[in-house]
This record gives C-alpha cells, sequence and structure tokens, in this order.
C-alpha cells in the first residue's frame, strides 16, 4: 500500500502546494523526531502505527483524504474540541484537525497578523497562506469558533482565502447556553448538510455518536494505563497518540489505541516500565501541544522526569465525558451533544472553576509528584487563569511551575535548567 514519494509530490502539485518550502520541512521533520522519539528505549510495539504515520505524515493521510473526496465525501478542517464531530460523521464528512504545532509555520502568519499573537495561531495560518501543509489544502471547508479574541479574528482572515463555517461558542455555562449551544450545534448540522449534500438523520447521527464516544473510550484506555505505578508507555508516546488521533479516521484510531492499550496492560500485569522506578511523576496543564510541538515533553524526559498525563486539548480534554448514546430525535442528539462538549473546561469560559477541579482530580488519579503549568506564549486567557491554577494547587499541597514558552528552540536551554530545578525540587 506504500505510495512512491514520487506520487506524493505530484499530490502536493496538484494541491497547489509551494514545493520549495514543503522541502525544507520535510527535511527537517524526520530527524527532529528520530532524536525526539527513535532514540527513546523499550517503547510499546504498538507505536509502530505512529512512527508510519509521522513518517510520512503529508503523505499517507492526505492521499487517503483526496481518495473520499474523489469518492464524493467532504472534508471539514478543524481547530478546536468544541466542534462536534459527530454531525460532520453523520453526514458521511470527515473532519481533520488542523492546528499548526510548528516554528516552520509562523513566519508565513506574521505576514498578516501582529506579532504578539500566540504561535498556535500564526502557525495555522501560516500554514494555510503558504501553501505549505497539505492538510490545509485539501480541506473543503474550515470550521472556525469564537474561543479566544485571536482566534476569532484570524478566522476572518482565513475566510478571504477558504470557505469557513463559525461556531459561536458560549462563553459562559448557564443552562440558557448550553441550550442556545444545543441550537448552534444544529445551525452546524445544517451547513454540513448543504456542505456534503447529505441529511443528518438520528439513525446516521446515533451511529456517529458511538464512533466517537469509542474513540474517546480508547484514547482513555491508554490513558488509565498511564495511572499505573509502573509506567508502561512515555508521555512522548502517549502525546503522539493524542496529537494524530485529529487527524485519523476515528474508527481506525479507537482499533489502534485498543491495541495499544492491550498492549500497555499487559506490561503493566508483567511489571515492565520505560522509566526507572523512583522517576518523578509530572501532570502538564494548559494550552494545546499540536504536532510536532513535542519540546516540553522531550525537556521533561530528558530530565528525570516523566509525563503522565496533560490536562489540554490534547489530552483529557479531548476524551473526558461520552455523549449519551440513548437519545431518539435530533432535537435530543443535539442537546445531548450540547450537554457533553460544555462539559470541556477551556479558559475562554467565565467563570472556569471546573477546570481547577479537573487538574487536582487528575493530580490524584495519575499519582503525580508535581504539575507544570504550560502557556504559550501571548495566550491571554490561560496566561491570567494560570493564577487560580497555581494558587489552587499551593493550597492543596502539589508543587507547581509555570512557564511560558513558544515554538522556537531559543528558550530550551533555559527551560531545561528551569524544569531540572523543579524536579530536583520535588525531591
Ligand atoms: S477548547 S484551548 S482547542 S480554544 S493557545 S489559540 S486559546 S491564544 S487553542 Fe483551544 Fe478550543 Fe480552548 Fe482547546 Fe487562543 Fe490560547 Fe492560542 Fe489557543
Amino acid at each position: 500500500m506504500e505510495a512512491e514519494m514520487s506520487d506524493y509530490v505530484k499530490m502536493w502539485e496538484d494541491l497547489g502546494m509551494d514545493l520549495e518550502t514543503h522541502d525544507a520541512l520535510c527535511q527537517v521533520l524526520p530527524t527532529a523526531f528520530g532524536d525526539v522519539y527513535l532514540s527513546q528505549e523499550n517503547r510499546p510495539e504498538g507505536m509502530g502505527f505512529w512512527d508510519f504515520v509521522v513518517s510520512e505524515i503529508h503523505g499517507i493521510r492526505p492521499s487517503e483524504l483526496i481518495e473520499a473526496q474523489k469518492n464524493g465525501q467532504k472534508v471539514f478542517g478543524t481547530f478546536c474540541v468544541y466542534v462536534p464531530d459527530e454531525v460532520v460523521i453523520a453526514a458521511n464528512g470527515i473532519v481533520t484537525g488542523l492546528c499548526g504545532g510548528s516554528q516552520f509555520w509562523v513566519p508565513g502568519g506574521e505576514k498578516v497578523l501582529p506579532k504578539n499573537t500566540c504561535p498556535l495561531i500564526k502557525a495555522s495560518v501560516g500554514a494555510r497562506l503558504d501553501r505549505t501543509c497539505p492538510f490545509f489544502r485539501i480541506a473543503d471547508i474550515y470550521v472556525g469558533e469564537n474561543t479566544c479574541d485571536g482566534k476569532k479574528k484570524a478566522y476572518e482572515i482565513l475566510a478571504e482565502d477558504v470557505p469557513m463555517h463559525v461556531m459561536d461558542v458560549p462563553q459562559m455555562k448557564r443552562p440558557e447556553d448550553i441550550e442556545r449551544w444545543a441550537h448552534e450545534i444544529e445551525i452546524f448540522a445544517g451547513a454540513v448538510e448543504e456542505q456534503t449534500g447529505n441529511k443528518v438523520t438520528v439513525e446516521k447521527l446515533n451511529e456517529a455518536i458511538k464512533i466517537v464516544n469509542n474513540k474517546r473510550k480508547a484514547l482513555k484506555r491508554v490513558y488509565d494505563a498511564r495511572k499505573a505505578d509502573k509506567l508502561p508507555i512515555s508521555g512522548k508516546d502517549a502525546l503522539l497518540m493524542m496529537q494524530i488521533a485529529f487527524f485519523d479516521d476515528p474508527v481506525r484510531c479507537a482499533e489502534m489505541c485498543n491495541k495499544l492499550a492491550d498492549e500497555l496492560e499487559q506490561r503493566i500485569a508483567d511489571g515492565v516500565s520505560v522509566f526507572p522506578e523512583g522517576t518523578k511523576r509530572i501532570l502538564l496543564t494548559g494550552t494545546p501541544l499540536a504536532i510536532p510541538n513535542w519540546k516540553l515533553h522531550h525537556i521533561i524526559e530528558t530530565s528525570g522526569a516523566a509525563v503522565v498525563c496533560e490536562e489540554m486539548c490534547t489530552g483529557t480534554r479531548y476524551f473526558e465525558n461520552l455523549v449519551d448514546e440513548e437519545q431518539t430525535t435530533l432535537e435530543g442528539q443535539y442537546k445531548a451533544l450540547a450537554e457533553r462538549y460544555m462539559k470541556n473546561n477551556c479558559a475562554c469560559f467565565t467563570p472556569n472553576e471546573g477546570r481547577i477541579d479537573d487538574i487536582i482530580r487528575l493530580a490524584k488519579e495519575y499519582k503525580v509528584d508535581g504539575v507544570i503549568d504550560v502557556n504559550l506564549k501571548f495566550c491571554s486567557i490561560y496566561d491570567t487563569e494560570g493564577f487560580f491554577v497555581e494558587r489552587a494547587l499551593k493550597e492543596a499541597g502539589i508543587p507547581v511551575l509555570g512557564i511560558e514558552t513558544d515554538y522556537t528552540d531559543s528558550d530550551a536551554e533555559q527551560l531545561k535548567t528551569r524544569v531540572e530545578a523543579f524536579i530536583e525540587m520535588l525531591g
């Protein structure tokens, strides 16, 4: 099934990509991946699937998506875990995440955005406008969402270049907000029907709800394995699985994650660990880590500690809470979707005490020694919320380190020094 590189070049050309610039990215990624990932010892065999996906990240999945498009399916590009994939799947559409996680795309974003915009937004806009990412080219339509100000305004710029549907996410969680969100999901369903030419029916939506719930359960199984005293998987590997979950077919994703979870559960039974005994356990909380942002995990896991959980959108927020599968009307299903998605605790909500409760709960469940609160530079909502996060952790007697960083490597040395000092202090 493996395609020739030349086939991919033809595909990228057809997508109107800037091949020369894209080449530069293709050259650095394998080295980066080798240094960060393949250098690890005793990795679970199941990670072979994800290694393979990364080795041809701009080839394999993109060519699948193009095949699907040839068969009449539509691809929806998303940027946020509030966008309900179920609705798209119910209309026989495909969802792919689009968040940019590499410095490579940031200068492209800076051509049109203020410099003091968070790197995730700059990279996402740069990847589209510079035509250097196939996923950004393939998507028939982007789905934006009113969450933080930076994204909201960036979607207006992207909308000049690509069809865009923006969902109005409430900023509070009162009953009337949840109702309004259910209505917003219904409006989205209308847009999805129009784009795909397919109707969202109760049966189809029920099937889609089950598909996505199964994916959530599978991801959770892998995370649950990280609660074990002897860690069967590194944080870096778990992060990779999570990052690719945003791009993959949801049924295959669940299958691969379940296979990995089987292996991890066996490792736990056999007492196999990828870290020496006594390795300090770290929970990360904060802004998302879009692929290939492996920077902080790599620093932590080469400084004598292990990341055991991410309270992030590329983490627990993506899979915790299931959608009720028992609804028999579209109205009931939209309400059930609204309720599940509104359980997600992003800092764009006010107040957002639920996130603090989540962090404390997860710190206990995963038996962590300390928490690192990581903020992408210029993300003011998470930065501000850090005040409550750090205060609550101190009150709970859990050591916490606040960090602000971006996609560059310029602060790596300094970060490593701070992380090492923090881990040493956990003593
Ligand atoms: S639900 S975290 S995916 S909005 S880091 S772009 S918030 S300035 S990504 Fe997010 Fe949805 Fe919330 Fe999750 Fe803005 Fe902050 Fe940048 Fe961010």
